[in-house]
């Protein structure tokens, strides 16, 4: 089923000048780019973007990552996009994603594990409403 999805590489990735690499990834896969933008998140931003971990105990520590630099933002397109980007990243604890995913390949950490992807429909409208003014 062709379906879009919502991927942010986040301010680790861009630092260290991944960005390229991780988008050259989901093109491989035969993904298309629909939209990207460079975007910076506020604090403001970073808080409605992650309000559904507004009570865990690393909330801060994450609106205050998302905001530490420029991020990328991109909505691709493709079959079964959200489900396949999905595996594509690897486990939330890069130090325990597979070899072969983004993080498994690209990171070590938790908080900075590089890249963002919406795990359903209802969180791709939700976060790309946060950074896109159309979608
Ligand atoms: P994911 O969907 O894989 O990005 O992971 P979650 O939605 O569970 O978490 C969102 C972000 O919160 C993660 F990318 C990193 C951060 N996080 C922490 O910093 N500590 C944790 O214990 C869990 C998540």
């Amino acid at each position: 089923m062709e379906e879009r999805t919502l991927v942010v590489i986040k301010p680790d990735a861009i630092k260290r000048k991944l960005a390229g690499k991780i988008i050259s990834r989901f093109e491989e896969k035969g993904f298309t780019i629909e939209n990207l933008k460079s975007y910076s998140f506020t604090k403001e931003k970073a808080e409605e973007f992650y309000s559904v971990h507004s009570n865990k105990p690393f909330f801060n520590e994450l609106v205050s990552f998302i905001t530490s630099g420029p991020t990328m933002a991109l909505i691709l397109d493709g079959n079964s996009a959200i489900n396949s980007v999905r595996i594509m990243i690897g486990s939330t604890k890069s130090y325990e994603a597979a070899p072969g995913t983004v993080r498994g390949d690209l990171a070590l950490n938790i908080t900075d594990n590089i890249v963002h992807a919406s795990d359903s429909y209802e969180s791709f409208i939700k976060e790309a409403r946060v950074i896109f003014d159309s979608i």
